[in-house]
């Protein structure tokens, strides 16, 4: 093509491939050097970066890619983001944007591609006017990635052209080069993350290589897809060739239906609007069921703000003085009646407030939740305009509403009565603790442990198979009373939540006006929750121990549920653990080997050839003491597995398919998920 005809945009891209030939010695100007020292400070503080070297920090990689391409979405030019984990353990991402610019850059005298990947938070594409999106470590940008890679390799399809350069742990293996034509537009990337970096430690503080887990890919994904409506993403493990598929053209509203497609709504289509003030985008959708739950999950710039904010703050002063000044108004609340509470408007909601800010502070420990007070006013005043304009539009979806609002208040106003009860009650029997509990004798709760445990006969093997001067065993009857299903001041009478509530030596604490704790602010405690004082907790490790049979995880799954959602801020603390019995036991001779997984079991099965027998456990009740204590509660040859909280819309939507009305889709979810509820993170 002759000089004449080309574009100013791919003059410059030839000028960035004349660089082909630079001086043949390497040029070590200011900016090499400021880039070999920024990718050193990232390799040897990860942590700073990504926040952890394990599998949350593996994840973060993944999310730094993805968000530059969902930038590209946000700036309206990729529709598709395709996500592919491949065999050799590298991820490939794909998008169909304008793909990274090719021609150099001023400050940094590199193409804009080896600036995006070499240069720390070079990725800062966009001055004001858009968002960046970022994840939750608010965008280190992909040269952190880069840094963290054994390899990384970019391709980019723009100007009818394919550039591509590839480096080693950050630093560049060769210019950007120019490989072939095409008529696709946008970027992809190719990375190994560094093992040398990357790795979790187990009960032996030995380091185990860790890998990309599906499961955490696929509900991130498809949050992304929800937050930005009419966004394909596509994600294939190729290993297992199996591929999902994301596209919501109704974005959060699509989120609240999915969220509640186990549940019985009060009204349909969700509520949804969206609105622009100073800047601020304000987008919501909300739906209320029959559920006790509150489910409120609050973004910025696509960003989960789990610990809320001034946008959450700003969307409850709204719900609640416009369901007030409504009910009044059509005399569904009488004058001697008294206001409904927040958490009464807030029973059974399922809502997803999403809001763009230019300038984002996010504050608190993890950073996750919103500080710009700008913002708290600006959803107050959007929400309650377009939700008074929704119940006035909608009087009969109205008036079940403030019926359910209304149930909420007197059921709050029981379930303070039975508070006080059980105050009184504790208060005169003194802290007893329930018969059938075998307690240990140390008294220190942080080296104490509770085993929850399914059924007699293994509660019997585990009192006698324990520890006694650090282990206590709680039989549990079969299932304790779904969470989920009963009227909020209810929970306190079952015998089973009683016993386990005064077991744990969990108190009830005095009510306070607002409860700060993050839970709280989240909007995901419940208002009758136990409220729970956690320094008269007597164990700092309560570890459900529960038959690996389709049973056993629901019960499972139940104490999970009731942890999770009245007693949230142990979860946090991660006092909370399920216990890991083995699956097989394959003896030959005198050598007896438990496998806790298929994959182990082949393996001894390989090594002991076929005279081994196998016998497959099917309850904790078929080992005996000295077995159960072999395998499953001696701190020094157990495994557990600690349950922590990270994907409370997910968790919300797995407890929901476990605890719904409709039997067969939760039958059908726990045989197909087993192995998943097994491992359930909450
Ligand atoms: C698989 C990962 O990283 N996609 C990206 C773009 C598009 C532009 C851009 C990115 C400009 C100078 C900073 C293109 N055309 N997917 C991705 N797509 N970065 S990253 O610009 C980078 C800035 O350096 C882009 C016009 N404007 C922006």
């Amino acid at each position: 093509m002759s000089n004449n005809t080309m574009s100013s945009d791919e003059k410059l891209d030839s000028q960035a491939l004349n660089n082909e030939n630079p001086p043949q010695e390497a040029s070590y100007d200011a900016n090499s050097i400021d880039v070999l020292e920024g990718l050193e400070a990232v390799r040897v503080r990860p942590g700073m970066y990504i926040g952890s070297t394990g599998p949350r920090g593996l994840h973060h990689l993944v999310w730094e890619i993805v968000d530059n391409s969902v930038d590209e979405a946000l700036a309206g030019y990729c529709k598709n983001i395709t996500v592919s984990l491949n065999e050799d353990g590298s991820m490939t991402v794909i998008d169909d944007g304008r793909g990274i610019p090719v021609e150099i850059v001023e400050k940094t005298g590199k193409s804009a591609v080896e600036t995006v990947f070499t240069v720390l938070h070079a990725g800062g594409k966009f001055g004001g006017g858009s968002y960046k999106v970022s994840g939750g470590l608010h965008g280190v940008g992909a040269s952190v990635v880069n840094a963290l890679s054994e390899k990384l390799e970019v391709e980019v399809y723009r100007n009818g052209k394919v550039y591509s350069q590839v480096y080693k742990r950050g630093i560049p293996d060769g210019t950007l080069k120019e490989i072939g034509t095409t008529d696709l537009r946008g970027t992809k990337v190719t990375f190994w993350p560094d093992k040398t970096i990357f790795h979790d430690i187990n009960e032996d503080n030995e380091r185990v290589e860790i890998f990309f887990e599906f499961d955490t890919l696929l509900t991130r994904l498809r949050e992304m897809s929800f937050l930005n409506k009419g966004l394909r993403m596509m994600i294939t493990d190729k290993a297992k060739n199996r591929t999902e598929e994301f596209y919501y053209e109704g974005g959060i509203a699509s989120y609240v239906e999915y969220i509640n497609d186990t549940r019985n709504t009060l009204h349909k289509p969700p509520v949804y609007f969206e609105q622009t003030k100073d800047d601020v985008v304000v987008e919501c959708a909300m739906q209320w069921t029959e559920l006790y739950g509150e489910s409120v999950y609050t973004f910025v710039n696509n960003i989960n703000t789990h610990d809320g904010g001034t946008h959450l703050t700003g969307f409850r002063n709204a719900l609640t003085r416009v369901i007030n000044d409504y009910a009044r108004k059509n005399n569904l609340l009488k004058e001697a009646e008294s206001n409904f509470t927040g958490e009464d408007v807030r029973e059974g909601l399922t809502a997803i407030v999403s809001v763009k800010v230019g300038n984002p502070q996010f504050e608190g420990q993890t950073k996750e939740r919103l500080g710009n007070r700008e913002v708290q006013g600006i959803t107050q005043s959007v929400v309650t305009e377009a939700l008074t304009d929704w119940l006035e539009l909608n009087p009969k979806q109205a008036k079940e509403v403030i019926t359910k609002v209304n149930q909420a208040r007197m059921a709050r106003e029981a379930a303070q009565k039975a508070k006080n009860l059980v105050r009184r009650q504790s208060a005169l029997e003194s802290s007893s603790l329930p018969g059938k509990l075998a307690d240990c004798s140390e008294k220190d709760a942080a080296k104490c442990e509770i085993y929850l445990v399914e059924g007699d006969s293994a509660g019997g093997s585990a009192k006698q198979g324990r520890n006694r001067v650090f282990q206590a065993i709680l039989p549990l009857r079969g299932k304790i009373l779904n969470v989920e299903r009963v009227q909020p001041g209810r929970i306190y009478e079952n015998t089973e939540v009683q016993s386990m509530i005064q077991a744990l030596g969990l108190a009830v604490k005095e009510d306070e006006e607002e409860n700060t704790g993050s839970a709280k602010t989240a909007g995901l405690l419940r208002p009758n929750a136990l409220n729970l004082d956690l320094s008269k907790l007597r164990y700092h490790k309560i570890i459900i121990m529960t038959d690996a049979d389709v049973d056993g995880s629901h019960i499972r799954t139940l104490l999970l549920t009731f942890f999770y959602r009245y007693a949230r801020p142990m979860v946090e603390k991660g006092y909370v653990y399920i216990a890991q019995p083995p699956l097989y036991k394959i003896e030959k001779g005198k050598r007896i080997e438990y496998c806790y997984n298929d994959h182990k079991r082949d393996l001894v099965l390989a090594e002991l050839g076929d005279k081994a027998e196998v016998q497959r456990y099917k309850g904790l009740g078929e080992m005996n003491a000295e077995q159960l204590w072999e395998t499953t509660m001696n701190p020094a040859t157990r495994t557990l597995k600690q349950v922590n909280v990270d994907d409370a819309s997910e968790a919300d939507h797995i407890f929901d398919l476990l605890m719904g009305e409709a039997v067969g889709p939760r039958r059908e979810f726990i045989e197909r998920n087993a192995q998943y509820v097994t491992n359930l993170d909450i």
